[in-house]
């Protein structure tokens, strides 16, 4: 076996690759990162200095590819497996890059931030931040609102890359900032993201570290 993934399960960012993994199945080494244990930690920062996950480590091709949305083009193009995450159509591929990088930007990034400073040692907490990425959050989910309207997935009738930034950026941020009932296309859309096999996999693959959340 020829790809190594390190990643948490807990990671939205990583359940979007698990989730293309998943739907691709292809099989891969599971490398959990625990930076509480030092010398994981320390081999991990050896592998990507900038220790964030997930990155995929590719043996055969000696590559070593960080950023979830390039592994899952990188798989696209190297190990396609049953599914494809890119259109072949160029038009609808950039359709699918640009609600990846929507998803990743404008969901996942505030609502990490909102997670995130619950971890801050006491006293540096920053409410201003935290409460202009609600906004933030609320804003994205007027504008999906309308982008989801008479579609099955983000970007049409098939399933791509954008479907798998979506799942855990809505899934989280849901739990974060629920969605209220202004939103209807994008909990219908949630709901689907949540049935999927794929997505449902490793979302019940966290549930064991659901506890390491803070409520
Ligand atoms: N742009 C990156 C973001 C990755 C990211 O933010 N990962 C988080 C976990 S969800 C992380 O590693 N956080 C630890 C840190 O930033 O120190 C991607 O798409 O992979």
């Amino acid at each position: 076996m020829s790809l190594r993934l390190y990643y948490h399960p807990l990671s939205s960012f990583c359940m979007k690759v698990l989730t293309a993994l998943y739907e691709k199945d292809l099989p891969f080494k599971k490398e959990v990162v625990d930076f509480m244990d030092p010398v994981a930690s320390a081999s991990f920062t050896e592998i990507w200095p900038i220790r964030q996950f997930p990155v995929l480590r590719d043996e055969a091709r000696g590559k070593t590819i960080p950023e979830s949305s390039l592994i899952i083009e990188y798989l696209d193009q190297h190990y396609p497996g049953k599914t494809q995450m890119l259109p072949a159509d160029i038009e609808l591929a950039f359709r699918a890059r640009q609600l990846d990088r929507f998803f990743d930007l404008h969901v996942q990034v505030p609502m990490q931030k909102i997670v995130t400073d619950n971890f801050r040692p006491e006293g540096q907490n920053d409410a201003f931040g935290v409460n202009e990425c609600k906004k933030k959050l609320a804003v994205a989910y007027g504008i999906l609102e309308k982008e989801l309207a008479n579609t099955v997935w983000a970007t049409g009738d098939h399933y791509t890359m954008a479907d798998c930034a979506a799942s855990p950026a809505l899934f989280y941020a849901n739990l974060t900032v629920p969605l209220g009932a202004e939103h209807p296309n994008v909990s219908r859309y949630l709901d689907k993201l949540t049935n999927r096999p794929s997505f449902a996999r490793a979302v019940e693959e966290a549930q064991p570290y659901f506890h390491m959340r803070p409520e």
